[in-house]
């Protein structure tokens, strides 16, 4: 399906000189990864909003660290789409740039994004709930679920920000920075319903940014939209791409 891109939008593309970005669930979909309220989506078979939680790991952490060790599973062998490539590829095209994700797939770095912060941590990292420490483990299958920390003993947890959980801070602050500075903010694939990072697009566009959307949906941020392309994130990067000459 040929995607429509308007005129301005390409010349706002060409001319902005500060670009952030919100990526969510949508922009790794046409990679194979299940979003969260997808019709075949992570929220179907469980509940993130229960499993996603300090209380359910605490009450059941075999449970968590299995629903977890599937989507580990899942997600190892898939590879970026088009979307993630043209994300990496507008940061080497703008002088000052920020992608910001939800996703804990790490298929943006796995595409070449670098000037990025994972607002919810990374499903390839784990933490000893007792020493703090945080290890890349890329083990699939897990040798034993839940797993253990070598130096201690003590449960290791998943890397990532539970429902109820603090983001980090630091991750938390570079994001609301840019949204401040950003003249151009893509919002992609994400169905703004969680905060704060839903509240990102937000602060761009009441600091003057252009505020652009690409989602199949119209959702919460929809309305904040300078532009809202309603096509799949795939689809729309090799639109964008043709009118800007990139390969993707
Ligand atoms: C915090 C990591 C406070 C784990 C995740 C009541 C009102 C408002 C807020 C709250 C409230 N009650 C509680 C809260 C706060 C809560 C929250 O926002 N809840 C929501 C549900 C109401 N937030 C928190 O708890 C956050 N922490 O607030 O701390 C605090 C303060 C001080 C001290 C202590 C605590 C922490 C939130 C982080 C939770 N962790 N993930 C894991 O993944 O296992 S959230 C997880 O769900 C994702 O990271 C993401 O953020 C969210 C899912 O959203 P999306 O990514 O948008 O995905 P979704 O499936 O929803 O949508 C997909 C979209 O893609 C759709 O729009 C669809 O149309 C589109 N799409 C589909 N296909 C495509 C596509 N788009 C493009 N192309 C396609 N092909």
């Amino acid at each position: 399906m040929e995607m429509r891109i308007p005129r301005e939008l390409v010349k706002a593309l060409v001319e902005a000189r500060r670009v952030a970005v919100l990526t969510g669930a949508g922009v790794s979909a046409e990679s194979g990864v299940p979003t969260f309220r997808g019709k075949d989506g992570l929220w179907r078979r469980y509940s993130p909003q229960e499993l996603a939680t300090p209380q359910a790991f605490a009450r059941d952490p075999k449970l968590v660290w299995e629903w977890y060790d599937w989507r580990r599973g899942l997600i190892a062998p898939l590879e970026p789409n088009p979307a993630h490539r043209f994300i990496a590829r507008l940061e080497g095209e703008v002088p000052d740039f920020l992608l910001i994700t939800q996703n804990i797939d790490g298929l943006h770095e796995k595409a070449g994004s670098r000037k990025l912060v994972e607002l919810h941590g990374n499903i390839w990292k784990v933490r000893c709930t007792r020493e703090g420490t945080v290890k890349e483990d890329r083990r699939v299958p897990l040798p034993e679920i839940p797993p253990k920390c070598e130096n201690c003993g003590a449960l290791l947890r998943p890397h990532v920000v539970w429902f109820g959980e603090s983001l980090p801070v630091d991750a938390l602050e570079e994001a609301m920075g840019a949204a401040e500075e950003c003249d151009l903010f893509l919002v992609v694939g994400t169905s703004g319903v969680v905060y704060p990072a839903a509240s990102l697009p937000q602060v761009a566009r009441s600091r003057g940014a252009l505020v652009v959307e690409i989602n199949p949906e119209e959702t919460p941020l929809t309305p904040l939209a300078t532009w809202s392309l309603r096509g799949k994130a795939g689809e729309v990067a090799k639109a964008l791409a043709r009118e800007l000459g990139w390969e993707v």
